[in-house]
Parts: structure tokens; C-alpha cells; sequence
């Protein structure tokens, strides 16, 4: 029994190394170089190419390196019957709070307006509302999400939050289903996006949502390129519908040079780092989640494929 490692070429031997200390009984080996593909039974992956796993005929458990499974179940040759358990380490959840937070905060105290202003020498003191005047809605109130609508909470701000199915998170104003949505966006004047990729979700941020938030609001997407309609989103920017974007992730990643988010002054790239995945924890959580995963337990981050997330 064997497991097969695929992430990006520069850290490859460090997660071999990583993992085969972390999982000492069972043989690690290079996605590039598996060895005996019948011997692989469970393959640990971030961007897996197409038709990649589909190679390994006894796979019994897919590991996605990240809390997002779509860049598992985006290939069209999946195995659709294996198991998939997402990655969800407590420094994921510590650092998307971290991203989430200073973005919020950053457009809520109208920081680009006076960076902008600084090579003027120009003393711009701008007047904000405080933050318990400030709406803040969070789309996704999951790991991830729900943890930010707390955090932005305690910091103060008027926090409303949506899911697909309703919830109960103190102090903050909860949404659910397609039926709310609207009333939800009414209300929200700085967006964060935390759902996952999957058909109901994809391109959710467009014209018609834009429309949909007030007069100079401003989006945050911290969760999947695929959610956000780009054109759309220039277009709101442009007719000065939306104040701001703040995108970390995108259609193609790396963002090509030629894309026009690169230098629109009301877009700040950030290059997928909202909460990249530590490889000391994130490996002690793959890690403790294959082994009860062998054992036959419950793994709590095991994914629900008919749910898709
Ligand atoms: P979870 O699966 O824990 O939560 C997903 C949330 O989205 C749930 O509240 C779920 O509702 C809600 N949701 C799903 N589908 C819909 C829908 N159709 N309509 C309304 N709500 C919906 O995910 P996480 O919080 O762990 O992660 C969210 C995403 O963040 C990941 O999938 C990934 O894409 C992204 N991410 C980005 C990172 C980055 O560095 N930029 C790092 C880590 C994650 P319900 O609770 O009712 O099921
Ligand atoms: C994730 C990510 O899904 O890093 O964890 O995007």
C-alpha cells in the first residue's frame, strides 16, 4: 500500500519527506514518479491534471490539499466513486480570518484613497462611520466563513451572513436559500465570498448581484476565480457602482500580465495567499485525517459528493 504526493515541483521533496515522517507506515512516493499504479490506494493532490488520478485503479481515498475540492472534481476522468476529505487545519481558519479582516478594514477606513493621495503630500482626512454602522456580508458561513462573521463582529462591524441552509451564529444577521438572497445583498455594503466552486455557485458574482448591492459598495473574493463574472465586475467598478474589489483568486492562476485587474485603480490582486495551507499543520491534519480514515472512524472533513462541498 502506497500513497502518491502531487503539489507544486518547488515543495515536492519537502511534503515526501513531510509526510512519509508523518505516516511512517505507508510508502510515499512523486505523483511523476508512482511507481506500481495498482500499489497506490490513496493519493494526496493540490491541481491535479486531468485524468491524473484516474491512473491509480485501487484508489481508495483522495486527500485535496486545501478546503476547496473543485480543482479535484473540475477533471473530467475522475474517479467519481473515490472519497474526498478536504484539508481543514485550525492556521486555515487563522489565516483567512487574518486576510478577511484587514481587507475588510482597509476599504471600511478608506486606505487606497489615502495611499493615493500620499504622493501628493496631500493631508486627506476622511470621515468614515464607525464600524457597527458598517454592513459587512459574508457569502458562505462555513469553516471559514462563519469564523470571519464572528471575527468581524468582535471588531465591531454590522455583520450578516448567507448560507444555503439556515443558521444560528450570535450576533450575526443570518441568510439562507436563493429566497434570501436579495434582502441579504440589499444590506451589505462590503461583500466577502467564501462559498465553494460548484454549479450553483459559479459565476454568482455578476452584473446582476452587483446591481443587486448598494450604491459604492465593494466585493472581497477570497474563495474561487470561477464565482466572479471579471467583466461584470469592471463594468460595476467602472460606472462607479462598486468602490472597490479585493480578489485573491482568479480564472487563471497565475492572473496573466495582459489582465486588465492588474492595473485598474479600484482592484487590489493578491496572489492566492489568503490562507495558504502551512505544511506543519496542514501535514498533521492530512495526516490525522488518513489515519482515522484507514481505521475505519469518522473524518469530520470528509467531503460530501452529492452536496459537492
Ligand atoms: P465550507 O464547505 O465549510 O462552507 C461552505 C459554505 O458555503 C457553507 O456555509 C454552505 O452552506 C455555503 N454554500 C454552499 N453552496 C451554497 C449555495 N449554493 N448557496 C448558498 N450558500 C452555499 O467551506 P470553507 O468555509 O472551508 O471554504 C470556503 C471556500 O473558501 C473553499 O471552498 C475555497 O474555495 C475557498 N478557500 C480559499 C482560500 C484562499 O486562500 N483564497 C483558502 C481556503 C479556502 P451550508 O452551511 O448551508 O452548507
Ligand atoms: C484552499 C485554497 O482551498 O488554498 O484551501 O484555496
Amino acid at each position: 500500500m502506497a500513497l502518491v504526493i502531487r503539489v507544486g515541483p518547488a515543495r515536492q521533496q519537502w511534503w515526501l519527506d513531510h509526510m512519509q515522517a508523518l505516516l511512517p507506515e505507508i510508502e510515499c512516493r512523486p505523483w511523476d514518479d508512482p511507481g506500481d499504479p495498482n500499489e497506490i490506494a490513496y493519493a494526496i493532490v493540490w491541481k491535479p491534471p486531468p485524468g491524473g488520478l484516474k491512473r491509480f485503479p485501487n484508489l481508495k481515498c483522495i486527500v485535496s490539499m486545501g478546503s476547496g475540492i473543485d480543482h479535484v472534481t473540475n477533471d473530467p476522468e475522475l474517479p467519481r466513486h473515490v472519497p474526498i476529505i478536504r484539508t481543514t487545519a485550525f492556521d486555515l481558519t487563522q489565516r483567512m480570518r487574518e486576510y478577511v479582516t484587514l481587507h475588510v478594514l482597509r476599504i471600511h477606513r478608506r486606505l487606497p484613497e489615502i495611499e493615493a493621495a500620499q504622493p501628493f503630500r496631500e493631508w486627506r482626512q476622511l470621515i468614515n462611520p464607525p464600524a457597527y454602522r458598517r454592513r459587512v456580508g459574508i457569502m458562505g458561513l462555513g469553516n471559514l466563513g462563519a469564523d470571519c462573521a464572528r471575527t468581524l463582529k468582535a471588531v465591531g462591524f454590522d455583520v450578516a451572513g448567507w448560507a444555503r441552509r439556515p443558521k444560528a451564529i450570535e450576533g450575526i444577521t443570518c441568510f439562507a436559500g436563493d429566497d434570501q438572497r436579495r434582502p441579504f445583498l440589499e444590506r451589505t455594503e462590503i461583500l466577502v465570498c467564501l462559498l465553494p466552486l460548484t454549479p450553483e455557485t459559479r459565476g454568482i458574482l455578476n452584473a446582476e448581484l452587483f446591481r443587486t448591492l448598494p450604491e459604492g459598495a465593494s466585493v472581497i473574493n477570497c474563495a474561487r476565480g470561477g464565482h466572479l463574472v471579471d467583466q461584470d465586475l469592471l463594468d460595476a467598478l467602472d460606472r462607479g457602482h462598486l468602490a472597490y474589489a479585493t480578489l485573491d483568486v482568479f480564472h487563471q492562476e497565475p492572473l496573466p500580465a495582459e489582465h486588465p485587474f492588474w492595473d485598474h485603480p479600484k482592484v487590489l490582486v493578491t496572489p492566492h495567499v489568503a490562507s495558504l495551507i502551512d505544511p506543519e499543520a496542514g501535514g498533521k491534519a492530512i495526516a490525522d485525517n488518513l489515519r482515522r480514515f484507514i481505521a475505519g472512524k469518522p473524518v469530520p472533513d470528509l467531503v460530501d459528493l452529492e452536496q459537492g462541498y
